[in-house]
């Protein structure tokens, strides 16, 4: 029942039970009125986001950036995409939160409160690149089931936290441990509380790293409650579903991790191309891991009028999963002829890297630009759609915008 059916069907003494105070002048409300207190929340205000963010779903929240809101080196709040496959937990309490460390591979089970993990381990803050796996899903055909992200699904954040090896160090782990997999606080949309809305992992190999973090804050500040709070697990350069919010658990598995969303097509692709459409048997399927390389335009917005006179500066983001990113490059004539962009150093590795070009239209009139980047084992970005996969996961084809010179 949606709620506005919902809520004709309720008496004053029911409203005022969910609204968990008394309804004042109940008598007065006109018939089948919506108390403001009982309306869908504006997810704009509750998640702080800025209003050109673009909402995508309601149940659950997913919402994305446009390009030009991602021109910030490091990514605010306001601008970070949303991605949930379940509903947000409702009662956190950071205080009283505690990590889990079990699993078939760990020497015996141990638990951690926030506090402790905190100033028990070394902090450490590393900008780190979160792309959703599927983002650049709405250009795939025949289409992909699942939210229809354009190119907002990503961010580069500061995450603080404590490395993973040193908690997973601290605990003992035997020599067959080969995966972990996180188990979170979220809840299933179908409201079944013994079914869990997503529980990926990574390798050991990825756990490992300095730059996988068991995080709690993010930009300086307590992670927001959208993005994981109190606890987060961050594993930058993977597809971002390997980085868990609200995380209570990690299990070392002494197999790859079974948990909900690792099977089937979730998060996996053909392991050799398919012609689109295919029907892909699950053993023919592959595990995402290390991200495509991958470029966005954030300045100028496309769509921007320029005066002829002066020189464009184009700028953005170039990331290339657990690679560097090698070189830069934009074209303004459809590709027939590319200007090598400067392009900036990681602030860390896992981090996007910054370009920028200064560019000189030659007449007034209507322009595309195109970017494409380049990894340091010399793979580019594809001009059009990449290999067709059943869910719409890798796209990493050249990003475009259009602008005017007048
Ligand atoms: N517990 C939990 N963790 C999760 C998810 C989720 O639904 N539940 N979504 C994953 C996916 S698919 C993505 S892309 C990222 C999104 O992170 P963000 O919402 O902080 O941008 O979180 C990942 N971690
Ligand atoms: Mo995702």
């Amino acid at each position: 029942m949606n709620r506005r059916k919902f809520a004709s069907k309720l008496t004053l003494a029911t409203i005022s039970g969910v609204l968990g105070t008394k309804l004042v002048f109940g008598n007065q409300m006109p018939r089948h009125y919506i108390p403001l207190g009982l309306q869908d929340p504006d997810p704009f205000k509750l998640f702080q986001k800025d209003s050109e963010m673009v909402l995508l779903n309601d149940k659950p929240w997913n919402m994305e950036a446009q390009a030009h809101l991602l021109n910030d080196k490091v990514t605010p709040n306001k601008f970070m995409f949303i991605r949930n496959n379940g509903q947000i937990p409702e009662k956190i309490e950071g205080k009283s939160w505690t990590l889990t460390i079990n699993g078939e591979s760990v020497k015996q089970k141990k638990e951690y409160s926030l506090a402790e993990l905190k100033s028990k381990f070394k902090n450490y803050t590393y900008q780190l690149t979160l792309e959703c796996g599927g983002n650049g899903r709405s250009e795939f055909n025949p289409p992909a089931k699942g939210n229809q992200w354009t190119i907002g699904a990503v961010s580069c954040a500061n995450w603080t936290g404590v490395r993973l090896k040193d908690v997973l160090e601290d605990v003992g782990i035997k020599s067959d441990a080969v995966y972990i997999g996180y188990h979170a606080a979220d809840t299933h949309l179908s409201g079944d509380s013994k079914k869990e809305p997503i529980s990926r992992g990574v390798p050991i190999e990825k756990v490992m790293q300095e730059e996988t973090l068991l995080a709690f804050e993010m930009n300086g500040k307590p992670i927001p409650i959208a993005h994981g709070f109190p606890l987060r697990l961050v594993c930058g350069g993977w597809p971002a579903s390997a980085s868990g919010k609200w995380i209570h658990t990690i299990s070392v598995r002494n197999q790859v991790h079974d948990g909900a969303k690792m099977g089937g097509t979730s998060y996996r692709v053909p392991c050799e191309t398919v012609a689109p459409g295919s029907k892909v048997e699950d053993a023919n399927m592959c595990i995402i891991e290390s991200m495509p390389v991958k470029s966005l335009i954030t300045s100028p917005k496309s769509g921007a009028l320029v005066k002829k006179r002066n020189t464009v500066t184009i700028n953005g983001h170039a990331w290339a999963g657990e690679l560097q990113v090698s070189k830069m490059e934009c074209s303004i004539d459809f590709g027939s002829t590319w200007q090598t962009c400067h392009l900036e150093q990681p602030m860390n590795r896992l981090a996007w890297q910054h370009f920028k070009v200064a560019i000189d239209f030659p007449k007034k009139g209507y322009y595309e630009i195109w970017a494409r980047a380049t990894d340091e084992n010399g793979k580019s970005q594809p001009m059009v759609l990449p290999g067709w996969n059943p869910k719409g996961y890798l796209n990493n084809a050249c990003h475009r915008i259009a602008i005017k010179v007048v």
